[in-house]
């Protein structure tokens, strides 16, 4: 673990880029994907969020996702989600990327957010591509040709080029709360790197790419993440 906060101290860093991921709404009461051992009601959630079991098994994957649009009514930003949108306040350029489908940064007063693995308040229509905002319950009887609007595997991310464009350009780069375990998302850091931002984790532990961080602090999004960010700006 990297924690020697010298090398951020005294910095005016202009371009800041967040990549956020299950992590940061944990606290909040929403699982992450790779806890419970990846299972929702006995599935394996990648077979559940996958196009294949949509064609499949349309119902079952709306039930999915109706479940976790209903449990939004029933969470809260935290303490992490509150910090980040207060960072945005004080940075000239600040892009928040997140692979999160809630609607829990917004809620906390973040603006400049990139859901790049889509938004459970959104569906789409699978045959002209229409896009529109969605609260409540799917029933496929009434939804034949709408999806809800989420990235699956094998499917392309949202708002690649603005993400890459925002990543590339960035003097620090602060990945919270994901395993780092997808792609593109996990390699950011490595896009970062390129324009030598400073590249921070914040996560409960150590992931498969803790070693590529010039910094590293492990513990509860709700307690590291306004710590750091309080350091960073004092
Ligand atoms: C805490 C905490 C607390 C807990 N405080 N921390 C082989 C090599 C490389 C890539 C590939 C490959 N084979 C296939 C690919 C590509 C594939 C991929 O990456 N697969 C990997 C599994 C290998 N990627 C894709 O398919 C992507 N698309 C793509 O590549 O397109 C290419 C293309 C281009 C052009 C045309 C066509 C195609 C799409 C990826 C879509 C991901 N979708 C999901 C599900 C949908 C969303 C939903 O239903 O909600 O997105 S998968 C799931 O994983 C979800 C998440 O956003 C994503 C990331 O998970 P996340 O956020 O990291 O959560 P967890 O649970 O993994 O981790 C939680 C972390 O929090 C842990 O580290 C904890 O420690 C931490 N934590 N409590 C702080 N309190």
């Amino acid at each position: 673990m990297k924690t020697n906060m010298e090398i951020v101290k005294n910095r005016k860093f202009k371009n800041v880029v967040v990549l956020t991921g299950a992590g940061v709404s944990a606290e909040s009461g929403i699982k992450t994907f790779r806890d419970a051992n990846g299972l929702w009601e006995g599935h394996d959630i990648t077979q559940v969020a996958s196009f294949d079991a949509y064609q499949n098994d349309p119902a079952m994957v709306h039930r999915f996702y109706n479940a976790r649009r209903k449990q939004l009514a029933e969470v809260k930003p935290n303490a992490a989600h509150r910090a980040l949108a207060q960072l945005e306040k004080r940075v000239q350029n600040f892009s928040l990327i997140t692979q999160n489908v809630d609607d829990l940064h917004e809620r906390a007063g973040s603006h400049n957010i990139f859901h790049m693995h889509g938004e459970l308040k959104k569906i789409r229509n699978t045959l002209t591509g229409e896009i529109k905002s969605f609260e409540g319950a799917i029933l496929e009887k009434d939804f034949t040709n709408w999806r809800p609007d989420i990235v699956w595997f094998g499917e392309p991310v949202k708002y690649s080029e603005e993400i890459f464009t925002a990543a590339s350009a960035c003097d620090l780069f602060l990945c919270i709360g994901t395993s780092n375990n997808v792609y593109p998302a996990a390699g950011l850091v490595h896009t970062a790197k390129m324009n030598q931002a400073i590249c921070v984790e914040l996560n409960l532990e150590e992931t498969q790419l803790s070693s590529y961080y010039d910094l590293n602090f492990f513990g509860p999004a709700t307690e590291v993440v306004p710590e750091f960010l309080e350091q960073l700006t004092s």
